[in-house]
């Protein structure tokens, strides 16, 4: 009889792995767990006979893999609860941004806050995740713009995955604006980041990737083959943010370095698009980005379906166009407004978020060998996740078998 430590038994499993049902679903199964990581799962009448320390009778419930919130910007100082005032009083985004505010503002925040400080703000907005099912989370640097702010803003999101039960993939964004010291010397600002302050990143062994936002009012393409290339001398892989606000052909050019992702993608053309496919990055869609911001142009699903292209959904939680810290609202969004399906935005914060990730070995689907993350939710249908708004039908929350 082999021998394990928890069982969890009379689930209905939402595996999300790869193959014939949909949601890779198992009705009455098991999952047994040994030392943090998935021993067994399938159905229950196949199981072997395990010896379980603890046995978990689930009544029926669903269980997914635990939630991936694949791209976030969770440590930052600060809010831009005022802008949005601003913003609805009439005030344009330019000149709030000239009056000193926008993204800026909180560089000028991050900067100033503590590590302490910026550790208990972040985890305010984790436990919101956390209550949702999420088990593994991405967080992005690039609110410090010198290298001491960017590090601090990476040591936090260390000490996160220390001190919380989370997985924590970390992402050095430097090139996320230009500070106001290299206004109009973008040139040497990018020099800058992907010269001394990456070296610092990588020698405190501080990011898992390297990221950019490529954007005419951010970096351009040659700027961003320029990091691209000097991420991959330090054996880094790469993600962008591309095709936000216009086409810069910036998903492409991540293909070309073999990047996990590129995010946002709104006006992705069908040659991006093709280019992504063929190097199997995952288009990462942000529906709360392109829901604060208004915008009129969503990103071309369609096309991505017909090549194939991995689609992950995250919060994007940011400040300044994505103050969310749901993702179970951010897979509502993708549905109504990108038209996902249900069964495509829960692979999209599992199977495909792990992906973006680089985790696929690790996470994303309830499988033999992977971590033992796991979100159990009192629901009839796994669908229900993405139907409701404001609802958090979670019934446990399982991380490395815990
Ligand atoms: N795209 C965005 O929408 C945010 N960053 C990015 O690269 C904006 C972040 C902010 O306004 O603070
Ligand atoms: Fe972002």
């Amino acid at each position: 009889m082999p021998a394990c430590g928890k069982i969890w038994t009379h689930a209905r499993l939402a595996t999300m792995a790869p193959g014939q049902t949909p949601y890779g679903a198992i009705e009455d199964g098991l999952v047994a767990e040994q030392g943090g990581r998935i021993l067994w799962a399938g159905p229950r009448r196949e199981a072997p006979s395990f010896s379980a320390a603890e046995t978990i009778d689930c009544e029926g419930r669903w269980i997914t893999p635990g939630l991936i919130d694949c791209h976030t910007h969770l440590v930052h100082g600060g809010d831009r609860a005022h802008e949005f005032e601003l913003r609805l009083g009439g005030a344009s985004y330019e000149e709030i941004a000239r009056a000193g505010g926008g993204i800026l503002s909180t560089v000028r925040a991050t900067r100033a806050a503590s590590e302490d400080a910026l550790f208990a703000s972040a985890d305010r907005r984790l436990a919101d995740l956390i209550a949702e099912g999420v088990t593994t989370i991405e967080i992005k640097s690039g609110y410090g713009l010198e290298t001491d702010s960017e590090a601090k803003q990476l040591r936090v999101a260390c000490r996160i995955c220390r001190e919380r039960p989370v997985r924590v993939a970390t992402s050095f964004l430097g090139a996320h604006a230009i500070p106001p010291d290299y206004k109009d010397r973008s040139d040497d600002y990018l020099d800058l980041v992907a010269g001394p302050m990456l070296d610092a990143i990588a020698e405190q062994k501080l990011a898992d990737a390297v990221d950019v936002f490529c954007e005419t009012i951010a970096f351009s393409p040659a700027q961003t083959e320029r990091l691209f290339k000097a991420a991959r001398l330090k054996n880094l892989p790469v993600k962008i943010h591309a095709e936000q606000l216009s086409n810069l052909g910036g998903a492409a050019l991540a293909a070309s370095y073999g990047a996990l992702s590129a995010d946002h993608l709104e006006y992705l053309d069908a040659d991006g698009a093709a280019a992504m496919a063929k190097a199997g990055v995952v288009a990462t869609l942000l529906p709360g980005a392109y829901y604060f911001l208004r915008e009129a142009k969503a990103p071309p699903v369609d096309l991505l379906r017909a090549r194939g292209v991995p689609i992950a959904i995250a919060t994007d939680c940011n400040p300044g166009t994505s103050p969310m810290t749901s993702i179970l609202l951010a897979m509502n969004m993708g549905c109504t407004l990108f038209r996902l399906t249900p069964e495509e935005t829960l692979a999209g914060v599992t199977r495909h978020a792990a992906r973006a990730l680089g985790l696929a070995h690790r996470v994303g689907t309830i499988e033999a060998g992977k971590s033992c993350d796991l979100a159990i939710w009192d629901v009839e249908r796994p669908a229900e996740l993405s139907y409701r708004i404001g609802a958090n039908p979670l019934f446990s929350r399982v991380w490395r078998g815990q």
